[in-house]
């Protein structure tokens, strides 16, 4: 039976590559929802990713795509927005190619709010190449390459996005399926750079490493970690030490859209290069 969704995925690509019990597909799923109930025309979307199992995404996607080089999406979504901005540009990245190699690409799309939505996979790994530690892996943990326990100290990908700029940041797990539609729905409706950060599981690596079970144990792992951000507010920065805080932390209107910003200056310039 065909499903209501269906039309959404590329059918002649799947089956995926993403290993049993990968959160990818549930933060794919979440984010098809969330086109279907923004009541976006598919034919006005364009989703691009880099290099990565979470950037994966947009071969399975049925919209228009672009897969580029690791870390630099971004940058290729900045020019598909500035050459047509009708467009709903959507970026699929994840935590290495947005915060390591893409870290600085991604501060300046922040700071420049154009219209953009992007959605982080963060497995808190490099998953593709085997297992890595990222900017996100957190102190203390065990990757391919922190073999007795990370010393970094990860990123806190909301706090950075809120502090370069960023107009609309929300964060969710792939537990917390409902939130993370809602809020990629809501960033797709938010007028400037949209962040939205999907905790998502890779048991295969970081699971395995760090013993946090299979699959359906990191589900409760996420949902045994997590405190709404309405809560934590209430609370000292040592009672939420270790917690995951969910919810949308930025959602302000009083900044301009670059590219509305742009077309404004054009026609300045253009009534000056009149005169
Ligand atoms: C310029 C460049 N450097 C390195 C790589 C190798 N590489 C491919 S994916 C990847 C990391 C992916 O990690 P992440 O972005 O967190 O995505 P995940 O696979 O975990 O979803 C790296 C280092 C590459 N493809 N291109």
């Amino acid at each position: 039976m065909a499903h209501v969704y269906d039309r959404y995925l590329r059918q002649d690509k799947l089956p995926h590559i993403w290993c049993s019990g990968c959160g990818n597909g549930i933060v794919t799923n979440a984010l098809i929802r969330a086109v279907d109930k923004a009541g976006i025309d598919p034919d006005q979307v364009v989703v691009i990713a880099g290099v990565g199992c979470s950037s994966r995404a947009n071969g399975y996607l049925n919209f228009c795509g672009l897969h580029t080089n690791h870390g630099r999406p971004l940058a290729y979504a900045t020019g598909v927005k500035m050459a047509n901005p009708k467009l709903h540009v959507i970026v699929v990245t994840g935590d290495g190619d947005c915060a390591s190699i893409g870290g600085n690409h991604f501060i300046h799309a922040c700071r420049r709010n154009l219209d953009i939505t992007t959605v982080i996979y963060n497995n808190d790994n490099y998953g593709m190449t085997g297992g890595q530690y990222s900017p996100t892996t957190p102190t203390g943990a065990k990757s391919k390459t922190t073999v007795y326990g990370n010393i970094d100290a990860p990123f806190d990908l909301c706090q950075l996005a809120q502090a370069a700029g960023a107009t609309y940041v929300a964060r969710s797990t792939v537990y917390h399926v409902q939130m993370l539609t809602d809020q990629i729905t809501k960033g797709l409706q938010h007028k400037g750079f949209s962040v939205i950060e999907a905790m998502s599981s890779c048991p295969t690596l970081f699971g395995r490493l760090n013993k946090l079970g299979g699959p359906a144990e990191m589900l409760q792992h996420f949902k045994d970690q997590s405190i709404m951000l309405a809560q934590a507010r209430k609370l000292q920065p040592e009672e939420i030490a270790g917690k995951l805080v969910l919810g949308t932390f930025v959602n302000r209107t009083d900044r301009p859209e670059y590219a509305a910003q742009y077309e404004q200056l054009k026609k300045a310039a253009e009534r000056q290069a009149d005169v």
